[in-house]
């Protein structure tokens, strides 16, 4: 760990490493942070440009066997090279989050991350903070195949996505069955 990065775990050294291109896109990968959280998963912060600050990437890359990081996030906008270059270095899996910081908004770093060549992974979300989120759930997958407690944490977070699906399904049935006192008349079913 760099002294400029953030631990997240409140037990134990971190399993997950995020990383970002630049501090402006902490807003965005703070939830792939709070999910890890939410599964009891330690992680870290810290921001590093495969760009802007090669060396320090490759400084962090050579620490990620020997600490015991099993999986890296990497968020980046534009022209994302960072989680590429972390795969390059690493042999862990490494998840990319293109974010939507450039004109472009995010359809760039979308392109610059899901075509790596042949011999060099990179796993590819959906742009932005969704994208963050489901980096974080990715990685609890991949852990979780070598983790029968994380299993059942994470067939517990598909039941509660279904259970809410289907609260709102009955919402929208109740609110159609009884028209409000502001509904004209003439617009009730
Ligand atoms: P600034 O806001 O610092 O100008 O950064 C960052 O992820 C950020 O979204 C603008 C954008 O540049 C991105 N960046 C990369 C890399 N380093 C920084 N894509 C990289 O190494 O891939």
């Amino acid at each position: 760990m760099t002294r400029s990065t953030k631990r997240r775990s409140r037990t134990g050294s971190p399993r997950v490493g995020i990383l970002m291109g630049s501090d402006s896109d902490l807003a965005v990968m703070g939830e792939a942070a709070r999910v890890l959280e939410e599964f009891g998963i330690p992680c870290e912060l810290t921001v590093a440009s495969a760009h802007r600050s090669p060396a320090l990437v490759a400084r962090y890359a050579s620490t990620v066997d020997r600490r015991g990081i099993q999986v890296l996030i990497a968020g980046a906008g534009g022209a994302a090279h960072l989680a590429g270059v972390l795969a390059s270095l690493t042999t862990v899996p490494v998840i990319a989050v293109p974010l939507a910081s450039s004109p472009l908004a995010g359809f760039d770093a979308l392109l610059a991350s899901v075509q790596m060549p042949p011999g060099v992974p990179v796993a590819v979300t959906s742009v932005g903070a969704w994208g963050a989120r489901n980096a974080a759930i990715l990685a609890v997958q991949i852990l979780a195949t070598g983790d029968a407690g994380l299993r059942v944490k994470l067939a517990e977070h598909k039941r509660r996505m279904a259970a809410d699906v289907g609260k709102k399904a009955r919402h929208i049935a109740e609110s159609l069955a009884t028209p409000s006192a502001s509904t004209p008349p003439s617009r009730r079913r």
